[in-house]
């Protein structure tokens, strides 16, 4: 059997990170989160470039102006959309997944997904450094892993199990 090889390492590689204000609270530990995630992996705190939006539906927006630059190796979506909180939860949380998903697509750039979309703050909190460990470095971490993915997908797969990082 023959694997496609994981590169975990973040070094020499610019990020753009896309964070909503709403919910601030949330927010700035999933961006804490993921930044954290992506120095540990090697990457230079001058190369995660953060911009704020205002909240989860303007996230798609900057993130295909981001991934059209042709600036980042790969983009980190940071948000959280509580259902308490809105009579039109469900627009937004179809807005957000469906607008990250299309700049994927339209642009091939990889788009760690760190929207939480949950019940009440509650839920939110336990993915934010509790029990349900933190959202933002998870989804570093995945947009770290497509940047070589997407890459070497376009060639054989070696037999190596895993190349770099844990
Ligand atoms: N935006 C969020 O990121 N999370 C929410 O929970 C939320 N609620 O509750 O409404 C929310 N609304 C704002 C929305 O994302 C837009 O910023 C707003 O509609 C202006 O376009």
């Amino acid at each position: 059997m023959k694997t496609y090889s994981i590169s975990r390492d973040a070094t020499g590689l610019c990020f753009g990170i896309v964070v909503a204000r709403f919910n601030p609270l949330i927010c700035e530990r999933l961006l804490e989160g993921c930044c954290r995630e992506l120095e540990a992996r090697g990457a230079d705190a001058d190369d995660l470039h953060v911009v704020r939006v205002p909240g989860a539906f303007e996230i798609p927006q900057a993130a295909r102006i981001l991934a059209e630059s042709g600036r980042y190796a790969a983009i980190v979506a940071l948000g959280a959309v509580i259902r308490g909180e809105t009579a039109h939860f469900d627009y937004v949380c179809r807005a957000v997944t469906d607008g990250v998903r299309e700049v994927i697509r339209d642009t091939g750039v990889p788009i760690g997904f760190g929207v939480l979309t949950t019940e009440d703050e509650e839920q939110a909190l336990a993915r934010v450094g509790g029990a349900e460990g933190n959202k933002g470095e998870d989804a570093a971490l995945a947009a770290l892993e497509m940047v070589s993915l997407v890459s070497d997908l376009k060639l054989p797969p070696t037999d190596e199990v895993e190349r770099g990082g844990e």
